[in-house]
């Protein structure tokens, strides 16, 4: 069983079904060095266990400057090519361990949100940001490609065109420009951010949780599937659903004209 023990670089904060998971590195604007993932991937396994109790996952970084400003280029720095895979192995298994949480996720993006940051955001479900946050993939202002995702995933959220420019120019962009091209779903004032993120999860925590967790997976396992066969999947799920309580419960609320208390069963 996951336990929370000795994690120095992160936070897990629960708060009625909500999970917080702050990456808490403040003084290096939140760089991911091999602790950290490794911390990551612990609270991951945590909140998995959890899905009893926690519902929704929210990722934020600590201080107010930076949500993840990349991979940790200290440590980076003097890496041979054996070590490098090892860290983007360790990036690799926490950020899937993200995507396949049963759990709904949101990025609370606070700040800088740089390199493997943005490919830490990109993982979640969704991105609200702070109207003073930016964005970039700066990997080749390094020499290297991005290497947790960042080809793959920004692609997925803003297209080839957008992905290439941003990855070959490696400049920032603002967060108006990061909404317009879809990698942040709202924007809020900074000292809203936090109640923002909290009134999505708490609309998502009204409604049929399995059935959100069902949606989520569909999505994600068939978005790169012929439309037939992901047609195919989705009405196999769909028709899974009439097998839950929930499915009762909703349908059975809405003719009674009454609110839906879902047991999540
Ligand atoms: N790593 C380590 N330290 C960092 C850091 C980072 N990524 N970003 C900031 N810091 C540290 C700074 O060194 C500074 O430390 P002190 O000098 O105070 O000790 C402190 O945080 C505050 O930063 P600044 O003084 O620079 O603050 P500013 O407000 O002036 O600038 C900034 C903020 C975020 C614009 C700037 O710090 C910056 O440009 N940071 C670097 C951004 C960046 O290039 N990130 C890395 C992207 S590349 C891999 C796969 C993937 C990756 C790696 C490996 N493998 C396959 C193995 C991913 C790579 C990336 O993420």
């Amino acid at each position: 069983m996951s336990d929370l023990t000795n994690l120095d670089n992160v936070l897990l904060e629960e708060n009625e079904s909500v999970a917080v998971l702050t990456i808490n590195r403040p003084k290096s604007m939140n760089a991911l060095n091999s602790a950290t993932l490794i911390d990551i991937g612990k609270a991951l396994d945590y909140v998995k266990d959890h899905s009893d109790s926690i519902k929704v996952l929210v990722v934020t970084g600590a201080g107010e400057k930076a949500f993840v400003a990349g991979a940790d280029i200290s440590q980076m720095h003097d890496m041979n090519s054996l070590e490098a895979a090892e860290l983007s192995k360790l990036a690799h298994e926490s950020y899937g361990k993200i995507e396949n949480l049963p759990q709904f996720t949101i990025a609370a993006v606070n700040g800088y949100c740089l390199g493997g940051g943005l490919e830490l955001a990109s993982s979640c479900d969704m991105r609200v940001g702070s109207s003073k946050a930016k964005f970039g993939q700066p990997e080749v202002t390094l020499g290297i490609v991005p290497g947790f995702g960042g080809t793959q995933r920004l692609t997925r959220l803003v297209g080839r065109g957008k992905a290439k420019e941003m990855i070959a120019t490696g400049t920032m962009i603002d967060a108006t420009e990061a909404f317009r091209v879809g990698i942040l779903e709202e924007i809020a004032e900074p000292e809203d951010l936090m109640s923002t993120v909290q009134k999505i999860a708490s609309t998502i925590l009204k409604n049929g949780l399995i059935a959100v967790s069902m949606a989520k997976y569909v999505i994600d396992r068939a978005a790169d599937l012929p439309l037939d066969t992901a047609i195919d999947f989705e009405t196999q799920m769909w028709a899974q659903t009439f097998a839950t309580e929930d499915q009762k419960e909703g349908m059975a609320a809405f003719l009674e004209k009454r609110h839906a208390k879902f047991p999540n069963k």
